[in-house]
């Protein structure tokens, strides 16, 4: 019998990309070793050319990004509430078509919606998602036999999917600042800290040392929870998991702004700054709207800002101070949210094109921060960012290429046109930036490739039958 490290060499194999983006920047050569367990075992750039057996990738590689933010039942609903209402329509108006849209969502449609939309969502180079899970109960407001139903169904989407999955259920308590009880289309998601917490219990069995799964928790925002349960959630957590994610939704809206000060006498971000131990395991989702210094004490506490250009543009919520905040070294990575996007790089550019319209100025996204060696160039800076920031969101080791973490990479379509007599910072700026959709061409989610020239397993298998199927009953 060979000697165990022996075996171990033999059981790594070898990409070869003849450009990839590493940590410190583009590189050539790069020889990649994928070891059996789906980890990226060594990175070597300036190698002298592929050996015997390597797999070659004559695209652009990069590292695959992690979505860390998803309703994925939402996907369901793009392009349907495009249409003016009776009053003047403002996130609180979209958020009542969402409302008698989750009445209808049952555990098949909710399964067949999130497969389909993790499909797309690998298409376009993301390799992981933390789904925001807040839909626990049926339509009367009782339990599912198995409370976690929903929240498993996820799991199992994700998993035929091919997409790595952190699972957040949501603790979604009250309907509003001051514990106000939920209102009658709210009962599908209303818990107490103990059953979320049986929900981490239930996750993490069903996910059984699976490397890609991670379970944390989401309070859905401090409109939603009160500080007691806020408190009691975090505790149960750590001592499940030290180092499990937390995510919260946080000043979206000026109006949650408003009230969380006619509440606490506080604004959002600066309450849970100073009445949590916002630390890195925590993703403060939006943060829309702070002031100077909650963004910097914000980017201080090591926490992921997370934001999501595409439906905050959607619902009207504002404008990230980005600038402001990795100039303070902070945190951030992008989410699909809504999915009105499944596009990294569509959500890459609308977040800089944000910071664009509001400063009237241009390349804002770019140079060194925390987490990044700095690229002048906007498309390397932002991707770079985005996955590391995404990675510490989600729990999970990805984010780069780069031994230790998990083999997930996106190999860019050589052929492509908008990519041709482009080298280094120039194939990410084209990425983001040319407006061309359908640039990514191979992905790999750990170690095993799950799109292939464009293709997955499931375009043979009827899964977008299944989605359509699912429209009809919810948009009958
Ligand atoms: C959500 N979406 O949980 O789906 C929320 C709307 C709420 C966004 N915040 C519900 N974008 O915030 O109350
Ligand atoms: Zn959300």
């Amino acid at each position: 019998m060979p000697a165990p490290g022996l075996r171990a060499a033999a059981m790594t194999r070898h990409c070869f990309a003849a450009r990839a983006l590493l940590p410190a920047g583009w590189a050539r050569n790069v020889r990649i070793a994928i070891d059996a367990a789906g980890g990226f075992a060594d990175v070597a750039a300036d190698t002298a050319g592929p050996r015997p057996g390597d797999e070659v990738l004559p695209g652009p590689v990069l590292p695959g990004m992690a979505s860390l933010h998803s309703h994925a039942f939402q996907r369901a609903m793009a392009g349907m509430a495009e249409t003016r209402g009776p009053g003047s329509d403002d996130f609180w108006s979209w958020r009542e078509l969402m409302y008698r849209f989750v009445a209808r969502l049952t555990p098949q449609a909710a399964f067949a919606i999130a497969r389909h939309l993790y499909v797309e969502m690998l298409r376009n180079g993301y390799t992981a998602v933390a789904e925001f899970h807040y839909v626990h109960r049926r339509p009367d407001g009782t339990a599912y036999a198995a409370p976690a139903e929903l929240l498993l169904r996820h799991l199992a989407a994700a998993r035929e999917a091919g997409i790595a999955i952190t699972l957040l259920p949501v603790l979604y308590r009250w309907s509003d600042f001051g514990a106000r009880p939920l209102q009658p289309r709210q009962a599908r998601f209303g818990n107490d800290p103990a059953a979320i917490l049986a929900m981490v219990e239930a996750a993490r069995r069903a996910a059984a040392g699976d490397a890609d799964v991670r379970v944390g928790v989401a309070p859905h925002s401090l409109r939603a929870v009160d500080a007691a349960s806020l408190r009691e959630l975090v505790a149960g957590l750590e001592a499940i998991d030290a180092s499990a994610p937390i995510h919260i939704h946080v000043a979206e809206q000026t109006k949650e702004v408003d009230d969380s000060v006619a509440a606490s006498g506080s604004r959002p971000v600066e309450w849970l700054l100073s009445n949590q131990p916002v630390d890195r395991r925590w993703c403060l989702v939006h943060a829309t709207h702070m002031t100077a210094d909650e963004t910097a004490a914000l980017a201080r506490s090591g926490a992921v800002a997370g934001l999501c250009p595409s439906t905050e543009a959607n619902l009207g919520d504002g404008i990230f101070p980005l600038p402001d905040y990795r100039a303070a070294g902070g945190r951030w990575g992008i989410g699909g949210d809504s999915h009105v996007s499944r596009d990294p790089a569509e959500e890459l550019r609308l977040l800089e094109y944000g910071q664009r319209l509001a400063l009237r100025r241009r390349n804002l996204v770019a140079g060194g921060a925390v987490g990044s060696p700095g690229s002048d160039a906007v498309g390397t800076t932002l991707w770079t960012e985005a996955a590391a920031g995404g990675a510490q969101a989600l729990g999970r080791p990805m984010g780069a290429l780069a031994a230790g973490l998990r083999a997930d990479l996106v190999e860019l379509d050589p052929g492509a046109a908008d990519l041709h007599a482009r080298e280094d910072d120039a194939l990410a700026n084209a990425l983001v930036f040319s407006g061309t959709p359908g640039l990514v061409r191979n992905v790999m989610v750990g170690g095993r490739w799950v799109v292939r020239e464009r293709r997955h397993r499931l375009d043979d298998e009827g899964g977008e039958d299944a989605y359509r199927q699912a429209l009809r009953m919810l948009l009958a």
